[in-house]
């Protein structure tokens, strides 16, 4: 009898010893979390879940949203979306949307915040390094032309594509190409991300790392690489500039590279259009933004000199813009720490402007992220963690938000890497020709 009491008292104290680390969040709280949260990642990718994709976000007032009018979502999933003021002008949304089943896309709207055109993508024409499943990758990295055409690369993707209005392929180029893409200065060729790191695991250690990890610059009609700028000849080009050897341990003889010692996630080239603005750049100058190093710099892809930069003024930030009036704009994520910036730099000076903070709306991603400050002033801002898309006068007014809601789900969204807004007059046609996706 005393050996059930004990056990029946042992249990009570398991129950009370969870429920008070569920509440505090002490060990092993984040432990077990981490463990749920595997699970269920793998029992998504088996399943071809949306699990990877799923972020917590709810609206502080969810009565200011209508849904989205849109053929491409069953009715019950249609996503949330208010608009009063916005830039007019398409917006593009790129990410992983509650389509029936779920797919990764990018998606138009016009300027009546109608859906009026889809971009359905995938991997299954490239045959060289064996796709992921859609569970297990996610769009990252995306430009989109005037004929209708989409490039895009993933997160744990193997190629770089391009296709067509209907969303067939014209081009995929095998490779490791993540984070963005950009359109060169002579409009026939663009700037990716390409990881090209060899599989063996001491190349993590080992110089390798540096030399494997490029700028390319893809023709935009073929999608061959037609250059490939490795961090490691940046370095050797740049010797009285070592911002990118900051994450070394060193030894008496030699240095090891720590783990994700750079994460480049942005590269833009600076515009014919733009370039008067920067008398000490050039137009396809690179601006390039390193997560790991809060690093934005200028490079010359020709003599691959560093021609400026700034450290340390941002906190793992995303997406560094040109602007037309000479200034460079950057997503700050401020990770680990608070909701997000939108700031902003003279090349001149050293002191940086703050364009937006988060904190007035709530809007905080610790990790990816896109900004885009409109002609008329006002910015739009991804927030991907929250699946979320902001645009916000210069007085802070939210003007478009949008909600990539799950299953019509106040608190639960789908990931979305990127909003692009594009004029009114943008694609070489009026109407979107009738796909068959
Ligand atoms: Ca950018």
């Amino acid at each position: 009898m005393v050996k059930y009491a004990l056990i029946y008292v042992a249990a009570l104290l398991c129950v009370a010893l969870g429920f008070v680390i569920g509440h505090a969040e002490i060990w092993p709280y984040k432990l077990v979390m981490s463990i749920r949260s595997e699970i269920a990642y793998i029992r998504s990718d088996l399943t071809d879940g949306v699990d990877r994709f799923l972020v917590d976000y709810e609206a502080e007032d969810d009565n200011r949203f209508q849904t989205l009018d849109s053929p491409y979502f069953p009715p019950e999933h249609a996503p949330a979306l208010t608009a009063d003021g916005a830039e007019p002008g398409y917006r593009l949304l790129f990410g992983a949307f509650d389509f029936d089943p779920p797919a990764h896309a990018a998606l138009l709207l016009d300027e009546n915040n109608e859906a009026v055109h889809v971009w359905r993508l995938n991997e299954d024409a490239i045959r060289q390094g064996q796709p992921r499943k859609d569970a297990n990758k996610f769009p990252h990295g995306m430009e989109v032309l005037p004929d209708g055409s989409l490039l895009f690369a993933y997160d744990g993707g193997v190629s770089l594509q391009r296709f067509d209005v209907c969303s067939q392929p014209q081009w995929g180029t095998p490779g490791h190409f993540h984070h963005s893409m950009s359109l060169d200065a002579d409009g026939e060729h663009i700037w990716a991300l390409l990881d090209g790191i060899p599989d063996a695991p001491d190349d993590e250690k080992t110089d390798q790392k540096a030399k494997h990890r490029f700028l390319a610059r893809l023709d935009l009609a073929t999608g061959e690489i037609v250059k490939k700028i490795s961090l490691r000849d940046i370095m050797d080009a740049n010797p009285g500039i070592d911002i990118l050897g900051l994450h070394q341990t060193d030894y008496d003889t030699h240095f090891e590279w720590q783990q994700d010692s750079f994460h480049e996630n942005d590269i833009e080239p600076l515009s014919e259009k733009m370039a008067a603005a920067f008398p000490d750049f050039e137009a396809g100058d690179l601006l390039i933004s390193m997560r790991a190093l809060d690093l934005v710099f200028v490079l010359d892809p020709d003599s691959l000199k560093v021609k400026w930069w700034r450290m340390a003024h941002t906190r793992r930030q995303h997406d560094a813009d040109w602007q037309p009036d000479g200034r460079i704009t950057v997503f700050d994520n401020d990770m680990h720490r608070g909701p997000l910036r939108i700031v902003s730099f003279r090349p001149e000076a050293q002191s940086l402007e703050v364009l937006y903070e988060g904190k007035t709306h709530g809007a905080k991603t610790w990790f990816r992220g896109r900004h885009q400050l409109l002609p008329g002033g006002n910015l739009l801002i991804t927030v991907p963690q929250q699946g979320r898309i902001l645009e916000v006068t210069p007085d802070n007014e939210v003007v478009f938000e949008f909600l990539n809601q799950y299953r019509a789900e106040a608190g639960r969204n789908l990931v979305l890497s990127e909003a692009r807004w594009l004029p009114a007059d943008y694609f070489d046609f009026k109407e979107f020709p009738s796909c068959k996706n």
